[in-house]
């Protein structure tokens, strides 16, 4: 708040912090799964000012008008929703098609194919517009603070800054940014660059996906560089491209005084599963999405049972997989495999009063995902390529008691700041069952000993770090236009 001294903030993201839905009693209002909503939302609470973003939840025309601009969070009011609703056939060519077939799988290195096709690519160029006219007739000054959020809004920075030129942007790409090879076969990489760098800031989770960006405008544009100052010059305009590694925000201390103790959520957990007391276990929790490493991590716990059989009958593995784009062929075909699989598993080493997968795929309430994180005796978190990840900083959150162990991905952006974990290659089946075995047989110290540490560095790089961070290089970059302007 005080990098920005009363300056107009305003968020532009696909996702909606808060769902409105009308039921014939009243509305209910749901949070969604998402990494970007988390890591955004304490920042406007604390901040104010206006989020733009795509409204999903509210079925009919009536409801529309009704929920278009709300006040959240409810019963806070702390700031602004405006809601910019889209037909069917929007939503399917901008957000569907070519944000999550094309960019989606094009930035994350998963070995699935992404689909470029030109009907999708004309809907995301006039969404991109219908949101940069939002932020323009949202505006109430001349100058505002714009924060764009991700791969869905590429084209918006370069939109926005056409008709507000003195707008400080700042756009943040949550997932990751690939090398000039890779990204150079989209069709139209062009544009996509050119719009990023309308931007004042672009920030990414790490210094790689910064390189990797920086490479990708050597590359393809005719643009200045300026590597000692990790700045791109092209046309008019500077762009300072940054790494800022996302977070959480640690919870308070009256939040955690309301959390029940470990033995307790233990115990309900495997009440709730039908599990005997004393029965281990290891958790993901995920959006239903192929970039996550679900299947990898399925194998491993199937390779864990093979090789040390001591454990079935004695652990469980439990996957929260919360439903996530399933109007997509890719994704419906990558939900029917992992049932497959842990049907598999299930009927191979489990019998009536034994199951060693539980794949729970449908949302749950947060209370619900903490109470899961401090019952676990190991989290996985195998993606096999993610922007940061945030489940594994909210397991480390969770853990109070300071057990528990974290099973890491290197390829998940968390790995660089969370060494204490026991990190793996996600592809490598026999790796990940030897973390597993070791996370489930591990001394009591040494779990502290690596938790205690963990939890350092999430309560140090926590959310309001990385926004602050983001705003007061925004704060000190206006103060030089001004200062320029004047001369
Ligand atoms: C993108 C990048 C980056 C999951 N299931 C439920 C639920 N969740 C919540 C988790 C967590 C969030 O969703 C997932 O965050 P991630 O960071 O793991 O992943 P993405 O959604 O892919 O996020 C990622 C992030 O943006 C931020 O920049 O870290 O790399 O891909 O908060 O707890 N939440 C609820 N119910 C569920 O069933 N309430």
């Amino acid at each position: 708040r005080t990098q920005l001294r009363g300056d107009e903030l305003i968020v532009v993201s696909n996702r909606e912090p808060y769902i409105h839905e009308d039921t014939g009693h009243g509305t209910i209002v749901k949070r969604p799964a998402s990494g970007l909503v988390t890591a955004v939302e304490p920042v406007m609470r604390a901040c104010s000012g206006t989020w733009i973003a795509h409204g999903s939840g509210s079925g009919d025309r009536g409801s529309v008008d009704k929920h278009d601009r709300v006040l959240v969070p409810p019963g806070k009011d702390d700031y602004t929703l405006r809601r910019i609703w889209l037909t069917e056939e929007e939503e399917k060519g901008y957000y569907f098609g070519f944000a999550n077939e094309g960019l989606w799988p094009l930035c994350h290195v998963a070995h699935v194919r992404p689909v470029f096709r030109e009907n999708d690519w004309q809907e995301y160029r006039k969404i991109n517009q219908r949101f940069a006219d939002a932020v323009v007739a949202e505006a109430r000054s001349e100058d505002p603070v714009v924060l764009v959020q991700d791969y869905h809004f590429a084209l918006l920075p370069a939109l926005i800054r056409k008709k507000l030129p003195r707008a400080t942007i700042i756009t943040f790409w949550h997932i990751p940014w690939p090398n000039p090879e890779s990204f150079g076969i989209c069709p139209w990489r062009q544009e996509i660059l050119e719009g990023m760098l309308g931007s004042t800031i672009l920030g990414f989770h790490t210094r790689f996906h910064c390189k990797n960006f920086i490479e990708t405008v050597d590359r393809y544009l005719e643009a200045r560089i300026e590597h000692e100052h990790s700045t791109i010059s092209f046309h008019e305009d500077t762009t300072f491209v940054e790494n800022y590694p996302i977070s959480i925000a640690w919870p308070s201390d009256t939040t955690m005084a309301t959390w029940a103790p470990v033995a307790q959520c233990k115990e309900r957990v495997l009440q709730r599963l039908g599990m005997p007391p004393g029965h281990r276990i290891a958790i993901g929790v995920d959006r239903f999405d192929y970039t996550k490493g679900i299947l990898e991590r399925l194998h491993a716990v199937e390779r864990l049972l093979e090789k040390h059989p001591e454990w079935i009958g004695k652990f469980s593995f439990v996957q929260v997989a919360a439903p996530s784009r399933s109007s997509l062929e890719e994704y419906r075909a990558f939900q029917d495999r992992i049932q497959n699989t842990t049907r598999r598993i299930n009927e191979r080493f489990g019998n009536d009063s034994y199951q060693p997968v539980h794949l729970l795929a449908e949302h749950h309430e947060s209370d619900a995902l903490n109470e899961l994180y401090r019952a676990a005796d190991a989290c996985m978190v195998t993606s096999l390529h993610d922007g940061m990840n945030l489940v594994c900083k909210e397991f480390v959150a969770a853990r109070d008691d300071e057990r528990g162990v974290l099973i890491l991905s290197r390829f998940a952006g968390a790995a660089r700041e969370m060494s204490e974990a026991l990190i793996v290659n996600p592809y490598h089946v026999e790796e990940t069952a030897d973390a597993l075995h070791r996370s489930l047989t591990m001394p009591e110290a040494e779990q502290r000993e690596r938790m205690a540490s963990l939890r350092m560095t999430v309560h140090e790089f926590n959310v309001y770090r990385w926004a602050g961070r983001m705003l007061t290089d925004a704060g000190r970059w206006r103060l030089r236009e001004r200062i320029e302007a004047r001369v």
